[in-house]
């Protein structure tokens, strides 16, 4: 018997004495009635170690300190020690004739990593928390001209400059410059890789990225086919817009900047990691459209704040027959970035207990970027209330990508018409005619497509052991010239860390999800648009206050992950898989214009 399994045993009895339930040390053969009750007292441990994990996290991710990190790396640690111990243990009643239930639980239960060595559980843990604060705080100090110290900037002030400043100089300074933090972290990330993988191996993955891959209710290798898949239906539409987009930065930039042929550099598109591009709209919007009404402008000039912004989101849910936030989401969120202190600023959203502690944290400036992924939170939110009667195992999204999904789908409602109902466009204001909107919005939705599958397709590899650390640069930029057509606008070093530029790798979520979102929220949309009545264009469709809609949307959320996802899917749309059908769809105005565009540029340039 290994030690680990004796371990398991142990864990076992410990929930036995720690619930006072009937459940007795195991005998020689299971019986469904014990399976039962173990899943019962699972679910009745992970619940309260997991509110004790919440809340140890809020904390070290609202107040960036030494202590608050080593408080959150404590309960996240006793999260793992615990969802380890079942994982194995559940093993014992694999192959019973459970109910779907009971089966579904016993298998989500052996979905995680186990670390079965204590001081790797406590290293793994350190270096999760060690590296989402490490982001969290970076910031580049430029020097002055005359070589004295000159103010540091915070990520949000870069990003800024990235979507404002048109000096190709100034974009790369401040690309460079967000680049140069991450690898002071990247020997912990290698570190924290090799201990991923140990904790994945001991419950049977091949390694973490076998693991990620294996939460959609499908064998690992078809989950890899079906983002490929995905991935060739949508590009055609990406190199459209990438195409188009390179001749107007060309104008823009000019061809010392902007090469005719082969990848753009990165530092051009608006966006620190070049995965939305609708900051530089302004540059490629189509000739004759004003581009005139500015919500971002709208949003500065009227003073509206960060709760109003919010509630302002919290408007569409209620329309959709959803509940008002509760009162202790207005207490305890954070909305604004504090002066005094350093906070994990990117966006998310909390379930912080069984009830209906919701909150969001994230530091929401008045822009139109922020507006949409205020609604991009709070469908995490809506999502974590209506799924909170589920027992604990269930209290989860179809699959992430779903989770993703919900708040975009509602942003898609957002269209110019909407807003002027909510009074944040003056009703007479010229709203760009339907090319720019839909050009618009694929800076966004199609332009992120690529980096949505080369994210995880970089992390596979490294999980894989395929790419070593000395290649992790090497190999992010091979990914990002294949999939987006860019380039790294400086030398590519074998100590360099860009992943590690981005939150979602210095903090470990996995990014697949977000890529399948993509597809998922425009299936979202159009089922939600049918259930509405409307037969129009789908860009042109919202479904704000249609209760009807919602009450279709809410009847897939409250399922949670209790079946597996297309069986949610199948419940608001029909569709048993996801398809890029409807992003082409909602699209495909664009890209008839786009590939007529593309067509008359490269005829000027022959002469
Ligand atoms: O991380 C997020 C959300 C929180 S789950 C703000 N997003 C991805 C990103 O910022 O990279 C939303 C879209 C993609
Ligand atoms: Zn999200």
């Amino acid at each position: 018997m290994s030690s680990t399994f004796i371990k398991a045993l142990l864990a076992v009895s410990a929930i036995t004495a720690a619930s006072g339930s009937a459940y007795a040390a195991p005998a020689a053969k299971p019986t469904v009635a014990e399976a039962e009750r173990f899943l019962a007292d699972a679910e009745a441990r992970l619940n309260k170690l997991s509110i004790e994990q919440a809340r140890g996290a809020w904390v070290g991710e609202n107040f960036i300190t030494d202590d608050t990190e080593a408080i959150s790396a404590f309960f996240s640690e006793r999260y793992l020690t615990a969802s380890g111990e079942l994982a194995l243990a559940a093993r014992r009643y694999n192959g019973l004739p459970l109910k779907p239930d009971a089966a579904r639980k016993l298998k989500l239960l052996q979905l995680t990593l186990m670390l079965s060595d204590p001081k790797e559980r406590e290293a793994y843990t350190a270096a999760q928390t060690a590296m989402t604060g490490a982001y969290g705080k970076a910031k580049y100090c430029p020097k002055n001209p005359d070589g004295s110290a000159g103010a540091c900037m915070a990520l949000g002030e870069m990003e800024k400059v990235l979507a404002d400043s048109r000096d190709p100089n100034r974009l790369k300074e401040i690309w460079l410059g967000w680049h140069a933090q991450s690898p002071a972290y990247k020997q912990r990330y290698s570190q924290y890789v090799a201990l991923s993988n140990k904790g994945a191996r001991e419950m049977g993955f091949a390694d973490t990225g076998a693991l990620w891959r294996s939460q959609y209710d499908m064998p690992p290798e078809q989950f890899a086919a079906e983002m490929e898949r995905l991935w060739q239906q949508v590009k055609p539409l990406y190199e459209s817009l990438h195409t188009y987009t390179r001749y107007k930065l060309r104008q823009a930039y000019g061809p010392d900047v902007v090469p005719a042929t082969g990848p753009i550099p990165a530092h051009l598109f608006g966006n620190m990691w070049s995965q939305t591009w609708d900051n530089i709209y302004p540059l490629l919007k189509p000739a004759g459209e004003t581009g005139s009404y500015d919500l971002s402008k709208v949003l500065v000039e009227r003073k509206i704040d960060a709760k109003e912004m919010t509630a302002d989101a919290e408007r569409f849910y209620t329309s959709l027959g959803m509940q008002k936030l509760p009162a202790s989401f207005w207490e305890r969120s954070l909305l604004t970035k504090p002066r005094d202190r350093d906070v994990v600023c990117h966006a998310s959203a909390w379930p912080m207990d069984d009830k209906d502690d919701v909150r969001i944290k994230m530091c929401i400036t008045p822009t139109a970027e922020d507006f949409s992924t205020i609604h991009h939170e709070l469908g995490h939110v809506y999502y974590y209330l209506a799924y909170n009667k589920q027992p604990y195992l269930f209290r989860n999204g179809a699959n992430d990508g779903f989770h993703e999904a919900i708040g975009d789908t509602v942003a898609l409602s957002v269209t110019p018409d909407y807003l002027k109902t909510i009074g944040l466009m003056p009703k007479d204001a010229a709203a760009d005619a339907d090319i720019g909107q839909l050009l618009q919005r694929a800076l966004t939705k199609v332009a992120f497509l690529p980096f949505g599958y080369s994210v995880d397709k970089w992390r596979w590899d490294v999980y894989s052991g395929k790419t070593k650390p000395a290649d992790y640069d090497k190999h992010w930029w091979e990914l990002r010239e294949q999939y987006m057509g860019m380039s790294r606008p400086a030398a590519i070093s074998e100590q360099g860390f860009d992943a590690g530029a981005k939150y979602h790798v210095a903090a470990d979520v996995p990014y697949a999800r977000y890529f399948l979102a993509d597809m998922l929220q425009f299936q979202f949309h159009r089922a939600l648009c049918r259930e509405a009545g409307y037969t129009g264009p789908l860009h042109r469709c919202s479904v704000y206050g249609n209760p009807k809609a919602g009450a279709k949307l809410q009847q897939m959320l409250a399922m949670g992950a209790s079946k597996p996802w297309p069986e949610a899917l199948k419940a608001i749309s029909g569709e048993d898989k996801i398809d890029g059908n409807a992003l082409l769809e909602y699209f495909a105005p664009l890209k008839t214009w786009l590939d007529a565009q593309n067509a008359q540029f490269a005829a000027a340039e022959k002469h």
